[in-house]
């Protein structure tokens, strides 16, 4: 765990975080949320917005919502006071990894749709940087993802909103807004902008809705009526924004075809094992409402290759695809270790699993890194291990 970190959280600070788990919390929630986020934009110099490192379009949407509605409120209050004396126009979007890095359709997003937004990387940030100035930081809460980890205490204020769960490695900030029941934080971006009552632009609203498509798996997960009608609704502001998310998803082909290349090569090399998972029936505990649910299939991909994080993460999420819960385990350059990502539906806790290997994250998505002596077979028997009671039965692939 990240304990040598002094950016990271104490854990008895917690209670700080504004959770929202029910739909009756989240109006609660948005409403706690907007207040806070007009009264750091308004009394900071500067606004400066900030996702997780390799943006992707989920952390680009939101960003550039937010910026956008943080601009919004900038102008009305200049409006309305002629005293206001903080420039609307001083409202950046902070993305380090800077194009050469980002796959292509986030890089078409940005160059298409957000042209009003002022993208700038972490030195420009730094250079731009005074005494009064607010970061809020979205769609990621874990120090180590952020390109401003260092410079937190830089801010006058910091604001963090997220739709994964806080741990051990979360950064310092003055307010947490999480909220886990939202597919993305392109949605509670979306749903901020809409409270305040502002008019979405059309390229707003595909750029959220690009952000939705990324973290629902193309509308796949977390698929609620009310996630449905926010998409209808979107779609609606602009007629061609589907076709337009498609179409940029598309140019990654290269990029896509790279990690299926390797699953290939692992599968054909006796490295690629799913397994049928069945909890069984003698379990004194589950009764026989709860067995409904427990049929899953895992997947476990070793690469024997060296890779990095970024093309892990990639694997285990092409393999969601076809299981239930899948792990994605090599060695990485980065400080010579082996990392595990695991990708789960949410039967089974993805982020649970990592923490025994010192790693963590939400449900859905984890991430753990061990010492790169270990085999990659010992990590996946300890994954096997730490799975829920159950029978295993191997399926070969095919
Ligand atoms: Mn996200």
């Amino acid at each position: 765990m990240d304990t040598d970190n002094p950016n990271t959280i104490d854990l008895e600070l917690l209670p700080k975080v504004i959770y929202s788990t029910t739909p009756a919390e989240s109006k609660t929630f948005i409403s706690d949320l907007k207040v806070n986020l007009e009264k750091f934009v308004l009394e900071s110099d500067s606004v400066f917005v900030i996702g997780h490192n390799v943006a992707d379009l989920d952390s680009i949407g939101s960003a550039a919502t937010f910026a956008y509605v943080s601009e919004w409120l900038r102008k009305k209050e200049k409006e309305k006071d002629s005293t206001f004396d903080k420039n609307p126009e001083s409202v950046y979007v902070v993305v380090n990894d800077w194009q050469s890095k980002l796959q292509s359709s986030v890089k078409k997003l940005m160059h298409d749709k957000c042209s009003s937004i002022r993208f700038i990387n972490k030195y420009d940030c730094l250079r731009l940087l005074g005494d009064n100035d607010f970061l809020l930081v979205t769609d990621v809460n874990q120090s180590s993802r952020i390109a401003l980890s260092d410079d937190l205490h830089r801010f006058r204020h910091v604001m963090v909103v997220d739709h994964h769960d806080v741990n051990a490695g979360t950064m310092h900030a003055d307010k947490f807004f999480i909220d886990k029941t939202k597919s993305s934080a392109s949605e509670i971006a979306y749903r901020v902008l809409a409270s305040f009552g502002i008019s979405c632009p059309k390229d707003i609203a595909t750029a959220v809705l690009a952000g939705i498509n990324q973290d629902t798996d193309n509308y796949e997960q977390k698929r609620t009526p009310a996630l449905l009608s926010l998409i209808a609704k979107l779609m609606n502001i602009d007629k061609n924004a589907d076709a337009y998310v498609t179409q940029i998803l598309r140019s990654n082909f290269y990029t896509d075809m790279e990690i299926y290349d390797i699953i290939l090569k692992c599968m054909h090399s006796g490295k690629l094992f799913l397994y049928e998972m069945t909890r069984t029936d003698s379990l004194p505990e589950v009764d026989s409402d709860e067995s409904i649910q427990v049929n899953s299939t895992v997947a476990f991909l070793l690469n024997d290759k060296k890779s990095d994080k970024i093309t892990l993460s990639k694997i285990a999420n092409a393999l969601r695809k076809y299981a239930d819960v899948s792990f994605a385990i090599g060695q990485i350059d980065e400080d010579d270790k082996v990392s595990i990502h695991v990708r789960s539906n949410g039967n089974i806790d993805g982020g649970k699993i990592m923490e025994p290997f010192g790693g963590g994250g939400a449900i859905e998505m984890a991430s753990a890194q061990v010492d790169q002596e270990t085999p990659l077979e010992d990590v996946k028997s300890k994954v096997l291990s730490l799975l829920p009671p159950t029978r295993l039965v191997e399926r070969t692939v095919k």
